[in-house]
């Protein structure tokens, strides 16, 4: 088999702080923003306080190594995914807006020879954060281009050490339907669950996300930490986990668990392999008004192809 780590295709460079992300246009609305809150400040202070804290909304001009720049912060964090929540995809971010993110653990446990529990804070010390531009394509055939902040799932699972045993990776997120409307539809198995093979948790791809566009990540992207596996349809890419078990067995995932016919314990983005009720050949990009050919492993195969030889990815879909 060919080495587990193969380049990978970003370029980090393009991301960076907050500041430089403001475009001239969002400048100016910043600076609206502040001249409205020095004429307020004289007769009230604590609305003028809000508004000063009020962030200007980040903008970029970043692309992925294919050249595809980056969807505005504004797109990203305001159609979502999150079932938890709501399954309006413009509804999230406001039914998300108070969730509680801190404290925050990960346990990984399981075939390991290290288990431990993490708290948000040592993930974020302990784990050199670096920035990725990945895009991410949902199984729906829309897609966008994500500038991330975090760190590799593989440095990760190196520091618990896998037995021989383990075979593949489960992922849990959050149950607590207190703060997550959506966990009382009980159509769903909650808590969401996902998993990967161990080979395929090691590439070097896998990406564990702790913030956006240089920004701590918002609650209705899966902060505190989510998974980012690119070359795979975006329901592998779970969010605010706070378990990561190391498995012998096939896990089970929620999608495949509801409809197995449509959804595989794969995923990988294939667009000769249609989804049963559409076709999986081309995807709408959130912000572009034509339709775009889909990419074989959503364009990451030089990374990720010699983890399928053999397979027929026509069954193991
Ligand atoms: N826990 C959890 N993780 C989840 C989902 C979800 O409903 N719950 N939706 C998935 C789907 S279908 C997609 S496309 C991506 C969307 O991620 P984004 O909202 O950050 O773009 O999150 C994935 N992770
Ligand atoms: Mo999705």
């Amino acid at each position: 088999m060919t080495s587990l780590f193969k380049s990978i295709p970003v370029r980090s460079s393009e991301i960076t702080p907050k500041d430089t992300y403001l475009s001239r246009r969002d400048f100016m609305k910043a600076a609206t923003v502040a001249t409205g809150a020095a004429l307020l400040a004289a007769c009230a202070p604590t609305a003028a306080d809000d508004l000063q804290n009020a962030k200007p909304v980040p903008t970029s001009d970043a692309t992925d190594e294919l050249g595809n720049v980056v969807n505005t912060y504004d797109d990203i964090t305001n159609y979502n995914n999150y079932y938890e929540f709501t399954t309006d995809k413009s509804g999230v971010a406001r039914l998300a807006k108070n969730f509680t993110t801190s404290p925050w653990t990960v346990e990984v446990s399981g075939l390991v020879n290290n288990p431990k529990t993490f708290g948000i804070e040592d993930l974020l010390k302990d784990f050199q954060q670096e920035e990725r531009i990945y895009r991410l394509r949902c199984v729906e055939a829309w897609s966008m281009v994500i500038p991330w902040t975090g760190f590799s799932l593989a440095s990760l699972l190196k520091i618990v050490e896998p037995t021989s045993d383990a075979k593949y990776v489960r992922f849990e997120t959050v149950l607590r339907p207190e703060e997550m409307p959506g966990q009382g539809n009980r159509s769903y198995p909650w808590p969401y669950q996902e998993g990967l093979r161990l080979d395929e948790a090691m590439n070097e791809l896998g990406f564990l996300a702790t913030g956006l566009y240089g920004e701590p990540n918002v609650p209705q992207n899966g902060a505190p930490i989510r998974l980012v596996v690119p070359w795979k349809y975006g329901f592998k890419s779970i969010k605010s986990i706070v378990k990561i078990e190391l498995v012998a067995e096939e896990p089970s995932t929620l999608w495949s668990a509801i409809q197995s016919n449509e959804y595989g314990f794969y995923a990988n983005v294939n667009p000769n392999v249609d989804h049963p009720r559409w076709s999986q050949g081309s995807e709408r990009r959130i912000g572009e008004l034509s339709r775009r050919e889909t990419l074989m492993f959503n364009g990451y195969d030089e990374q990720v192809a010699y983890l399928y030889d053999g397979m027929d990815l026509g069954q193991n879909f």
